[in-house]
């Protein structure tokens, strides 16, 4: 008998059980278990219907993926499924929990599916860079049509299993899942058993039809592989015999598995599973927290008070003046009703979660916090005055946490007891949207204090990443090499919409002349005018966005920036007059513009991010690559299907990486300085991925 598949019996039906925590996965233990199952019950005269059953929190989850780097695949999913659907018994899934994957696929090969009204039921597969690939592109259809089929199969999202019954996915939904399988079981017990049609599917789709469909799912995956290929699996559906399809999907599968994408896509998902173990945090315990104050209910604030609230946090902003707290709850208000408009809430949830927000100009409301976020204005002078205050108005044990994008936490610890319980916190706008958060590290902070952080984090359903502390922490100083390698680019002769469309070819949903226009270029302007005094003199320094600055225009806001804006629109246009500000500071400053292929700036503006990604992993301000590559996919849209910058170097070369830094650094030593960690990993052309823990 196997360890994760067990055979119970009650009368004629069997009850096949598999228990491989934590998600059922349908490893090759799994597999090989059910395959024997199979074999043992398929000659039992004894056995009239057969129910297929998880323990634990859920039914399959999925294949296992750890097994797609290799490993011993058989017998092969697709064959073990086959094998259940030939049966001369009935055999019923009882679905529950989330059955994703090759867990549905697994359900699909069983002739009745019920599921419990809680379950989630979807192919994700292609968010993975694959498609399903033991049948799901082939029966799925077969039971939904076009498409249902073509949505579940391309966009990977799970449907309810409300939504899956009026698809056909199902044929059964139930609170109670034991008691109403077991009828289901005992009534099909001996009967005749349901097949699916193996001709082609039907649908009322034209080729024309077809064709555009596939524009569009092209249109949407934006330069990923996958969702176009699950598509094209899923139209064979409707024009070959079942047992040819099945071939053909699984040759895209095994097609799909070896690419780069979906190896990125592989490394995406496990990266933002290992983000949230740091090392850092192995000594310390989370404590218990309940209430949350947030200072400042501004845009940020009042953005982080909404994911404290939906998060379950009784949850007090406190602002300066009772107007503002006023204005404060109606943002809070305003994000939860747009929750319920995208259908991620109800009304009653949007009412409870509000009746746990108080808001008030009481400063001393903060005295039964917990944990209390510092969300003013981005200026340590005026952060400063808020901590002077906690350092009496807060609990002397309640958590201390300072949002910020540039300052350094440190800045408060000498202006409050117990500096131990200070963190820094690095929410993403808007915060109750963006996933993202950097929980920043002093040399002080406690590591329960730390693993506080990640633990409300992670019920905020956000994913926290561990930075320590420099000009930016770990997202904005990547994000400042990017944007300086950009500014000379377009010095040297490239232009703004050419740089952006090579990164939007590469796979960002912008480019960095559309990212500068559109948060504007006021508070860069002020930032480097402050720090003028201090700026290295030899480093080079692109005066262009200064000057569209002192030009009256600052961007997307003012219709005027790098690009022109028509009003109300945000498509950006050419600006003849940037156009003609950019020519003349490059013949002021004696620069011949040079042409550029799109290769070879998406490779620049790629090497000198790898490059201050190695400089903060040897600092120790990121314990691993795959931190960096989380907060470029999770903050600033990083492509999944790229697996972030240090999968890219890994996947592109990195000797390749080097070579190219290398050549930025000899051209501008004042500028650019090969990182240490990249000369050694690149000079052997090794991989960033093995210093993952
Ligand atoms: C597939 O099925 C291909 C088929 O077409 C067949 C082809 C032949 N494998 O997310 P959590 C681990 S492709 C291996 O924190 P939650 C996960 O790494 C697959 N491991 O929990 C974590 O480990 P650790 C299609 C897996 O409750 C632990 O389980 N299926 C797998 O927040 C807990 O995970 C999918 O893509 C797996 N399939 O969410 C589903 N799944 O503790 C992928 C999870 O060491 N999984 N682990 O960090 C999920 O979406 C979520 O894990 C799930 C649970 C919603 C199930």
């Amino acid at each position: 008998m196997s360890d994760v598949v067990t055979i119970t019996r009650e009368g004629a039906v069997a009850i096949v059980t598999i228990d491989n925590p934590p998600v059922n996965a349908v490893g090759q233990a799994v597999r090989q278990g059910l395959w024997d199952a199979v074999t043992t019950l398929e000659p039992d005269t004894q056995v009239e219907a057969v129910i297929l059953a998880c323990a634990g929190n859920t039914f399959i989850a999925g294949a296992d993926i750890r097994e797609f780097d290799g490993g011993s695949m058989e017998p092969w999913l697709a064959d073990l499924i086959d094998r259940i659907h030939s049966s001369a018994k009935p055999w019923i899934a009882a679905l529950h929990g989330t059955v994703l994957g090759g867990g549905l696929e697994t359900a699909l090969g069983c002739h009745y599916r019920i599921a419990d009204r809680r379950t989630k039921i979807g192919l994700p597969e292609v968010s993975l860079g694959i498609l399903p690939g033991a049948g799901g592109t082939q029966r799925t259809p077969r039971l939904t049509g076009a498409a249902a089929a073509v949505q579940l199969v391309t966009t990977g999202v799970p449907v309810s299993a409300e939504k899956a019954l009026e698809f056909g996915l199902i044929d059964r939904v139930t609170d109670d899942l034991d008691a109403d399988t077991m009828t289901l079981a005992q009534h099909a017990a001996g009967q005749p058993v349901p097949r699916l049609d193996p001709a082609p599917a039907e649908s009322n789709l034209s080729q024309d039809d077809w064709d555009n469909l596939r524009k569009q799912v092209e249109k949407q995956a934006r330069g990923q592989l996958s969702p176009v290929r699950a598509f094209d699996a899923v139209r064979l559906a409707f024009e070959t015999p079942l047992a040819e399809g099945m071939d053909a999907e699984r040759d895209i599968f095994m097609e799909l598995k070896e690419t780069d994408q979906s190896k990125a896509l592989r490394h995406a998902f496990f990266a933002e599973r290992a983000v949230g173990k740091p090392a850092a945090l192995k000594s310390g315990t989370p404590r218990d927290i309940s209430r949350l104050a947030v200072i400042g209910g501004g845009l940020m604030g009042s953005g982080i008070a909404t994911a404290a609230l939906s998060a379950g946090y009784t949850t007090t902003i406190v602002e300066q003046s009772a107007e503002a707290a006023t204005t404060a709850r109606e943002r809070v208000a305003g994000n939860l009703a747009s929750a319920v408009k995208r259908g991620k809430i109800t009304e009653e949830a949007r009412d409870a979660t509000l009746d746990r927000l108080t808001t008030t100009d009481d400063f001393d409301a903060v005295a039964d916090a917990d944990l209390i976020i510092e969300a003013v204005f981005e200026e340590s002078d005026v952060k400063r005055a808020v901590f002077d205050k906690l350092a009496t108005a807060a609990r002397p044990d309640a958590i201390l946490a300072t949002n910020t994008s540039y300052i350094d936490p440190t800045t408060f610890t000498s202006q409050v007891p117990n500096p131990e319980r200070i963190m820094g916190l690095h929410f993403f706008s808007p915060a109750h949207i963006m996933r993202l958060v950097e929980v920043v590290r002093t040399p002080d902070t406690h590591p329960d204090v730390l693993a506080t952080g990640f633990t409300m984090a992670k019920k905020m359903r956000k994913v926290a990443v561990l930075s320590g502390i420099c000009d930016g922490f770990i997202g904005n100083r990547i994000l400042g090499a990017y944007g300086r390698m950009a500014g000379y680019l377009l010095e040297d002769g490239a232009s703004a919409a050419q740089i952006d469309g090579a990164m939007k070819d590469f796979g960002m949903p912008m480019g960095p002349f559309e990212m500068f226009d559109m948060a504007g270029l006021q508070i860069g302007y002020s930032n480097r005018k402050r720090e003028a005094a201090t700026r290295d003199p030899q480093m080079r320094y692109s005066r262009i966005a200064d000057l569209i600055v002192e030009d009256g225009a600052t961007g997307q806001k003012t219709g005027r920036g790098f690009y022109r804006y028509e009003q109300g629109s945000r498509a950006a246009l050419p600006s003849p007059e940037t156009e003609a500000l950019i020519s003349a500071e490059r013949a002021e400053k004696g620069i011949t513009p040079r042409s550029f292929e799109d290769s070879e700036i998406v490779a620049m503006l790629h090497a000198v991010q790898v490059n201050e990604a190695a400089k903060i992993l040897q600092e120790g301000i990121a314990e691993r690559p795959l931190d960096v590559d989380v907060v470029k996919m999770m903050g600033y849209g990083y492509p999944r299907w790229r697996g972030g910058p240090m999968q890219e170097a890994d996947a592109r070369g990195t000797a390749q990486v080097l070579s190219t830094m290398q050549s930025i650094a000899d051209a501008d030593p004042g500028s650019w300085h090969v990182a240490d960690l990249l000369q050694e990993i690149g000079g052997k052309n090794g991989r960033f991925a093995d210093l993952n823990t």
